[in-house]
């Protein structure tokens, strides 16, 4: 008999857009997925990666039970036989070393699943060590930084208002291949052009002309690196001209004549020949800007992960603040999720400190709890005096690759190699994952439940869904929240407890606060009885009943299960100054980090440009390092190519097609030019994410077209100094054709 065909929602995990999807089902097989029409906040909108979510789901090259070394082989194993190793290897290590022993790692895709949402912090908790490297140290680091120090919270990031906005300057991001990052929208392209039809404008500033560039009134192809220099520019014109015009928020802001004083120095001239762009054009931007009648200014990937990227993160919001854009309808607004807490009253709070601790060998001040990832390979490498050193002698990685997401890949490969222990929770054996002990498959996403923990704090409209399972877990199969709480367990010397237990404790530490607030819905009630009249069928589902009930929007998980396509909670609002957690209860808008930075952007002003620099580049049907392995992804021509300006591959004797050998600190990579004049000249891109052609891994599609890894340029050396975040755009290349 034939299998029944049905269809189920499932929110799409592959990108910062959180798409509603309807997928077809051949009995428990993902036949094809379409874009949800009745979804609240999509629409129906789905693109081409989402459209492949049924082969990413049954991509058969994904793991389908635990592995553990045996004999120095990867080998297939129970779950049992995969805890009891763990909990053997991890605890005498601990005990021997101490909690720093442990490397803690977590990848891009936690923020795409409810247990990398739900657990790592429990994890975090009971492994109490301070190595602690995550991606954001490779992407958004410089944001949370500058959001800590201007509002006392490092996740209160602002975010366009795209539905509203009049004038949308956006720095260092190409949403018609990204989807979008730190401003999450379904079908951002369609909103752009939804911009422009209403009379809106929009400026883009990259130094490639990207399909987002051509979307735009204007394009300014600045010079790498510079974007903090050009933003320093614009504020200096607000000042200088009598723009700066906060409004009703000056009465929240601190500091503005201090950033007068400030950026000073930064006149149009003096930036103009660093980013490549010229006075009256930046004084066109700036006037522009102030005189629109709503604006938003947006900055990401390329101005982040820069030498100046917490400046250029701190200048964004600054001048979103002086046009009096902030916290505004049709400006930059701070969105107020289902599962945030319920909003406390206005009143200083406790503030952001950087540097609270410092890493071992280099002594690089902790962001958020974190160190750089380009640190990893040094703290595991290096030893120290004594015994308990902190050296890092074992590893977990949670959906993370950074052999190939992070600076000198081939250094760190190295390092994991001669780790006491590694531990890796993924779907996949790759170029990290390969040198694990034990490794713990997730089932695909096609068998989880989702709701977006994280990104719902980012997006363009408050709204909440939730998408159970849509097919049931397979026999041997196990959630990948089971895993979580099963590996906490086993580091906690916990083995035998059941998970659940793991999922009573957050709930029971939860209330005991949450009982105690005022402004809280549970304030004075009995944890217990709160506790008992949560819904859900798994602790995962009743943690986020939980998180709901103690929310700001009265909701259950019950009621979002009535909902299968998502409730609409309304467009942003402003949240000024309950929101605020700095000392002084206001946004502090020129905190002292910030000051001592400076004098670094103000150097940068007398530098002399030099040769060819790097930027990177997405692709639409890519995800970082993990999707090539799908045949529908990766088919056509090579995506992993050098673009070389035409003035450029003249210069050096270049040809289309032809390889050229590229080098820089950290080393040198063959690779196929592109002649296109898509690059401005100075500058060449090379995508991330490549590099495919290692031993040891299972990624059949992959490594038949392996691609280059770009990080392999980098030595780790170069880091934006008040977030650790590695510089991956903007950074120096020599290159050479070869015959
Ligand atoms: N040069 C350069 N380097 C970059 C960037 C760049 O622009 N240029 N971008 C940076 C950015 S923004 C980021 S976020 C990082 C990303 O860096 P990483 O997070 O290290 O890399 P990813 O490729 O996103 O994938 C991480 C791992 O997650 C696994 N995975 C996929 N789905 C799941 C799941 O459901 N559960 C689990 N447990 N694992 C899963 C994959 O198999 C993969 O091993 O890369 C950074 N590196
Ligand atoms: N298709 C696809 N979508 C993705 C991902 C993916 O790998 N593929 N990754 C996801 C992740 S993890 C993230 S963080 C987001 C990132 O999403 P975005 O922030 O939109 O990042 P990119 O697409 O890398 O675009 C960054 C742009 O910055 C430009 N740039 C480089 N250097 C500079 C500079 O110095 N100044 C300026 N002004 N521009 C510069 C580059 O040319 C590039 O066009 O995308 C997410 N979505
Ligand atoms: S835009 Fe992102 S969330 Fe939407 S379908 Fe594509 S990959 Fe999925
Ligand atoms: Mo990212």
């Amino acid at each position: 008999m034939p299998a029944a065909v049905s269809t189920a929602l499932r929110i799409c995990p592959l990108c910062e857009a959180t798409c509603g999807l309807t997928l077809t089902l051949d009995g428990t097989r993902v036949t094809g997925a379409r874009g949800d029409r009745d979804d609240v906040f999509s629409q129906g909108f789905i693109c081409p990666k989402g459209a492949s979510f049924g082969e990413v789901d049954a991509d058969p090259d994904r793991l389908t039970g635990p592995l553990v070394r045996k004999d120095g082989r990867l080998q297939e194993a129970t779950w049992e036989e995969a805890f009891d190793t763990i909990a053997a290897r991890i605890r005498p290590l601990i005990e021997t070393y101490g909690p720093n022993a442990v490397g803690l790692v977590l990848g891009n895709p936690n923020v795409h699943t409810m247990a990398g949402a739900l657990y790592p912090p429990l994890l975090i908790g009971a492994l109490r060590t301070r190595n602690l490297f995550t991606a954001s140290t490779l992407d958004q680091m410089p944001k949370h930084v500058s959001s800590g120090l201007l509002y006392g919270d490092p996740f209160a990031i602002p975010v366009p208002d795209l539905d509203r906005t009049d004038h949308l300057l956006m720095l260092g991001a190409n949403p018609l291949d990204s989807n979008g990052s730190l401003c999450t929208a379904p079908d951002f392209p369609g909103r752009l052009k939804a911009l422009r039809r209403r009379g809106g404008t929009l400026t883009v500033v990259d130094p490639r002309r990207t399909r987002t560039a051509r979307l735009a009134d204007r394009h300014l192809a600045i010079r790498p690196g510079a974007d903090a220099l050009l933003l320093a520019a614009l504020v200096h014109t607000l000042f200088a001209e009598d723009l700066a015009a906060p409004g009703p928020l000056a009465d929240h802001v601190q500091g503005i004549e201090d950033v007068r004083e400030a950026v000073r120095d930064f006149t149009p001239e003096a930036v103009a020949t660093a980013c490549d762009l010229d006075a009256t054009t930046i004084r066109t931007v700036a006037r522009e800007l102030a005189a629109a009648p709503t604006a938003a200014v947006y900055g990401r990937m390329g101005s982040s992960t820069v030498a100046y990227g917490t400046l250029a993160n701190w200048l964004v919001d600054v001048l979103n603040v002086l046009t009096g854009n902030l916290d505004r309808p049709g400006g930059a607004l701070f969105p107020l999720s289902a599962t945030a807490p319920a909003p406390r009253p206005a009143g200083p709070g406790k503030g952001f400190a950087l540097g609270r601790w410092t890493s071992r060998v280099s002594g690089h001040p902790e962001a958020k709890g974190e160190f750089p990832m380009a640190a990893l390979a040094e703290e595991i490498e290096t030893a120290g005096a004594t015994e308990d050193d902190g050296r890092v002698r074992a590893v977990i990685t949670l959906a993370a690759n950074p052999v190939l997401s992070a600076p000198d890949g081939l250094r760190l490969d190295r390092a994991l190699g001669t780790l006491d222990f590694m531990v890796s929770v993924d779907p996949y054996l790759n170029e990290t994952t390969r040198h694990a002990d034990v490794l713990l498959p997730p089932p695909p996403p096609s068998r989880s439940a989702h709701f977006d923990f994280a990104f719902n704090g980012f997006a363009v409209r408050n709204q909440a869904r939730f998408t159970p399972a849509a097919v049931p877990l397979d026999e041997g199969r196990m959630d990948e929240c089971e895993i979580h709480a099963r590996l906490i367990l086993a580091v906690s010397g916990m083995r035998g407890a059941p998970p659940s237990a793991v999922d009573e404790l957050a709930i029971e530490a939860t209330l005991a606060k949450a009982v105690t607030q005022p402004h809280s819905p549970v304030h004075g009630a009995d944890p217990k009885s709160v506790a008992a009249g949560l819904s859900g069928t798994t602790g995962p589902e009743r943690r986020l009943d939980l998180m709901l009930r103690l929310g700001p929007y009265d909701l259950t998980l019950d009621d979002l299960r009535r909902a299968p396509h998502g409730i609409d909670l309304g467009p942003l609002e402003p949240r000024l100054p309950g929101l605020l957690k700095t000392r002084s209860g206001r946004v502090e808008l020129l905190p002292a980090p910030i000051v001592a930075d400076l004098p670094r952007l103000r150097a940068a002003l007398d530098a002399e440009p030099g040769g060819l620099v790097l930027v990177g580049r997405r692709h639409l049907r890519s995800n970082n390092s993990w999707l090539h392995n799908a045949p529908s992804l990766t088919s056509g021509s090579n995506r992993c190519t050098l673009q070389v300006h035409p003035d450029d591959a003249d210069r050096l004797g270049l040809a289309d097609g032809k390889p050229a050998r590229i080098a820089a600190e950290g080393g040198s990579l063959d690779v196929e030019v592109e002649i296109t004049d898509a690059v401005r000249s100075g500058v060449v891109s090379l995508p991330h994410g490549w590099g495919h052609d290692r031993d040891g891994t299972r990624l059949a599609v992959a490594a038949a077209r392996p691609g280059v890894n770009v990080n392999q340029l980098l030595d780790g050396s170069r880091l934006d100094p008040l977030s650790g975040t590695a510089v991956l755009n903007g950074f120096p290349v020599e290159l050479t054709p070869l015959s």
